[in-house]
């Protein structure tokens, strides 16, 4: 694809848009970006001298004349300003259709609801393990673009890709496409969960039989997506077996690939604990296997693997409460996936920007398992009204009341988990910087507690 003296609008300007324009402006193209923030407020876009515009009121006329728009995640697909650019005939589309477009190495792309990044980490350390150099990034973090600057490095790519990133996409078609689940999320953005489950089922679309769909065979919309699929599936399950795939029983996964031919594989590591680990060990294995990597370095970085931060992840122990930071729920499965995983009662922290799901699916481990409930954040009073007849409930403003109040109910035995099942955007930069806060609330009793002798 050329860019060369092309218009290109760059739509949203925070990581994506600014490695897009990068990547345009390097090539002879010229740029003209759109964010709904002041260009003050825009961190990076200092460094991209001549070549770029910036527009400042957004109606889509305005970008009228461009030859391509290029539309970051974080902005709707159906926001009025980017169908009118589409009703001009001009091609919109997201950047990892864009990076797609300047590679021909083979791409493994990962999506589903609530376990990406872990699978992606996993894969990836695999894969390096392997001496296979791979370009790891997409929603877990580097544009796929700023990746494609350097092609001539990676022998393939591994994407953790968003529902955001595949509305875009029109030509996209990875050699193998990961779907690991969907659940309630981001209605915010989409009409419905089947609207929602539309967008992540077109990672398949552009697959054709040379290429591979490793599919969650317990997972009913994934289950349902699969009939249209042209590419092989591998499934994985841990309550039956399969034909072709993956499945788990008592501590083992056994990889089976159609013909007969098996091999299994232990799961012991705590860092990889719960039922939905296991479903992310599977995708990995399966193709780790279509790569042909040897079992033993497959089982050996299983075997190895540490536990991501914010995920479910065990910050502190003090005078025997446990305190566990898993920011990185952002949806209400995540939730509920946590809340197996504690043993004793719990004190939940929830709350932040509420996406407009249903919380319902989280009363039954409420009511069995919480013994207090924090909010707080713009969900607040729409938590509370779901769940004020089963639990008690207490308001807070900040990470250090949550923490507090927290710690001023909590007994021994009892865990403390920050699982928000929102997404942070409402008091903080994003999930990381909302569980850094969770944990140094945390230290911060744990430094007086070891001052007072406790
Ligand atoms: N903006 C607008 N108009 C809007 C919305 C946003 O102008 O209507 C502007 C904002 O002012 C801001 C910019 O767009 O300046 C932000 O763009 P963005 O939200 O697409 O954020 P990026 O920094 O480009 O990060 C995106 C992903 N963010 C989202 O999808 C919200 C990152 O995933 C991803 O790591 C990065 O691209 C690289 O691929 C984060 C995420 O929260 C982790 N993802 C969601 C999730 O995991 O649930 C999907």
């Amino acid at each position: 694809m050329e860019l060369k003296g092309k218009n290109i609008a760059v739509i949203g300007m925070g990581n994506t848009g600014l490695a897009t324009a990068d990547f345009v402006l390097k090539r002879g193209g010229r740029v003209a970006c759109y964010d709904q923030k002041p260009v003050s407020e825009i961190k990076g876009i200092d460094r991209m001298k001549s070549g770029i515009t910036m527009i400042d009121a957004w109606d889509g006329n305005a970008l009228g004349g461009c030859d391509l728009a290029v539309v970051s995640p974080g902005v709707p697909m159906a926001l009025k300003g980017i169908q009118a650019v589409k009703s001009k005939g001009t091609e919109v589309i997201s950047e990892v259709e864009l990076a797609s477009r300047f590679t021909d190495k083979k791409i493994i792309g990962i999506t589903g609801t609530n376990g990406k990044t872990t699978t992606v980490t996993l894969l990836g350390q695999i894969l390096n393990n392997a001496g296979k150099k791979a370009g790891v990034g997409g929603n877990i973090g580097t544009p796929f673009i700023q990746l494609v600057e350097h092609d001539r490095e990676y022998a393939l790519y591994l994407l953790e890709l968003s529902s955001y990133q595949l509305e875009g996409i029109v030509r996209f078609r990875p050699w193998i496409a990961g779907l690991l689940n969907i659940t309630d999320d981001h209605l915010d953005r989409y009409k419905d969960i089947n609207d929602y489950a539309k967008a992540k089922l077109r990672i398949f679309m552009n697959q054709s039989v040379d290429d591979y769909a490793v599919i969650n065979a317990e997972d009913r919309y994934t289950v349902k997506g699969k009939r249209n699929i042209m590419s092989r599936p591998y499934c994985f399950t841990t309550s039956k077996r399969t034909r072709r795939g993956a499945y788990y029983k008592n501590g083992e996964i056994t990889f089976i690939d159609g013909s007969g031919y098996k091999t299994i594989f232990t799961h012991n590591n705590p860092s990889l604990s719960g039922m939905h680990n296991v479903q992310n060990t599977m995708a990995c294995i399966i193709i780790a296997k279509l790569l042909d990597i040897p079992d033993g370095i497959i089982q050996e970085t299983i075997n190895s693997f540490k536990g991501l931060p914010h995920r479910i992840e065990l910050v502190a122990d003090v005078n025997g409460i446990k305190y566990y930071d898993d920011s990185k729920a952002t949806n209400v499965d995540a939730v509920v996936v946590a809340l197996r995983t504690m043993s004793g009662p719990v004190i939940l922290i929830m709350g932040g920007r509420d996406k407009e799901g249903d919380y319902s699916p989280l009363s039954g481990l409420i009511k069995e398992k919480v013994k207090l409930l924090v909010v707080m954040g713009e969900a607040k009073e729409r938590i509370t009204n779901a769940f004020r007849d089963i639990v008690r409930i207490l308001p807070v403003d900040s990470m250090e009341s949550a923490v507090a109040a927290a710690v001023h109910h909590a007994v021994r035995g009892d865990s403390v988990l920050l699982s928000p099942a929102c997404s942070s955007f409402d008091m903080f930069l994003d999930y990381k910087q909302r569980g850094e806060m969770f944990k140094s609330a945390v230290m911060n009793i744990n430094r007086s507690a070891a001052h007072e002798g406790l």
